[in-house]
């Protein structure tokens, strides 16, 4: 059976350097969908225009907007593609398989959110804030993710292919030298990010010089 496409392109909005909005970008690539980016502009506060919060009520990027229907959150436009577009293996639908990839769907909207994405935007946006608990976190999350992948011995978060879990986890985690959290010690980790970066289509988000990246 031939998935679906959509009849028009799919309209992202979103800004380049966030990682919730590449994480909706990937996906589009890997699925190879034709899609639109409307940038919203969050250093002029764009994302507070009434326009936009007719949108999304929260005031966030991502958003799609596909042929009428919108869908706003990462993980939602995730899970949204993955049931309309996607081969069944993206997300699977056996309970056990959808309540695996929902787990990391809630530790990229936990730990990787108040962690890795956190310690960068500090860095990004050059906050006052002190980023130390979010690189504690991160580590944190990241001694958890090595462990599990090395029992597990699995090439991918769940299962034996790649799954939305994956795509969800990958921005942040890619970009997490950035808010001065180090991957040096998880080689299993980085295997992983590799892995994500050789499916066909991947393309990575803008590097910022910022942190150990600097
Ligand atoms: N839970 C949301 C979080 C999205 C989010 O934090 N977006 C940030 C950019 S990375 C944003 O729009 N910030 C603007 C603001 O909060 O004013 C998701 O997964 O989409």
């Amino acid at each position: 059976m031939t998935a679906a496409r959509p009849s028009r392109p799919i309209r992202l909005h979103g800004f380049a350097l966030s990682g919730h909005c590449h994480r909706v970008e990937l996906f589009l690539r890997l699925l190879d969908l034709p899609f639109e980016v409307v940038p919203v502009d969050l250093a002029r506060g764009e994302q507070r225009r009434p326009e936009f919060l007719a949108l999304n009520a929260f005031g966030q990027v991502p958003v799609i907007d596909d042929d009428g229907v919108v869908v706003a959150d990462s993980n939602a436009i995730l899970v949204y593609l993955a049931l309309r577009y996607a081969a069944p293996s993206w997300l699977p639908r056996d309970p056990q398989g959808a309540a695996a990839v929902q787990r990391w769907l809630s530790v990229a909207a936990g730990p990787l959110a108040f962690g890795a994405a956190r310690a960068r935007i500090v860095q990004l946006f050059k906050l006052t804030e002190d980023a130390q608990p979010a690189i504690d976190r991160a580590h944190a999350l990241y001694r958890q993710v090595e462990g599990i992948l090395d029992v597990q011995g699995a090439a991918w978060l769940v299962g034996d292919a790649p799954t939305i879990a994956d795509i969800a986890l990958y921005t942040y985690t890619k970009h997490a030298p950035e808010g001065n959290v180090a991957l040096d010690d998880y080689p299993k980790l980085r295997d992983w990010l590799e892995r994500v970066e050789s499916l066909p289509g991947f393309a990575p988000m803008q590097a910022s010089r910022i942190g150990l990246a600097a």
